[in-house]
């Protein structure tokens, strides 16, 4: 058994004994609320909530997050890339007449003090054939292009689509 989980027991017993488990709760979801808050205050182009499905080598994975528009001009989407893909686009997922699939989904606009999500069942990063492994626990890095703003390179964590 190593430190690790001799502190979880220690806390899980803590909890037990003085009801304290929804304030670790409510401690990550105030992190998480101030994490947002900052980038809602922020005056320039942030990112945050990034994640990318985890993929095998040759296979195919998904980055999604959010992109905050701080500044007080329209900023537009125009170009990402990743090292670890053979290929990256910008994706729209979609379900028209029973059917479901994607598209390219080129030079979106982000109006100023405005948040464009990529999230699962919508926009997304493609990468396509992954030249490694993707696995949990991995990061990668990722280079997301605005018209105005410029390259920005972002760590994404990889994550299990569930
Ligand atoms: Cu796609």
């Amino acid at each position: 058994m190593n430190f690790n989980k001799v502190l979880y027991l220690f806390l899980m017993t803590g909890c037990i004994f003085a009801g304290c488990q929804s304030d670790s709760d409510s401690e990550t979801k105030q992190k998480q609320q101030e994490a947002a808050e900052h980038a809602f205050r922020s005056t320039s182009v942030e990112f945050t909530d990034q994640w990318a499905q985890a993929a095998q080598k040759d296979g195919n994975s998904a980055v999604y997050l959010q992109i905050y528009n701080g500044t007080a001009t329209a900023d537009t989407l125009v170009a990402v890339h990743s090292a670890v893909a053979g290929e990256a686009a910008l994706h729209e997922s979609f379900q028209e007449k029973g059917l479901t699939g994607m598209r390219p989904a080129d030079r979106l606009v982000i109006s100023p003090k405005s948040m464009l999500a990529l999230q699962p069942g919508g926009l997304h990063i493609m990468l396509m054939n992954t030249k490694q492994r993707l696995a949990e626990g991995d990061s990668i890095q990722v280079v997301i292009e605005l018209a105005r703003t410029g390259k920005k390179e972002v760590t994404v964590p990889v994550r299990l689509a569930n």
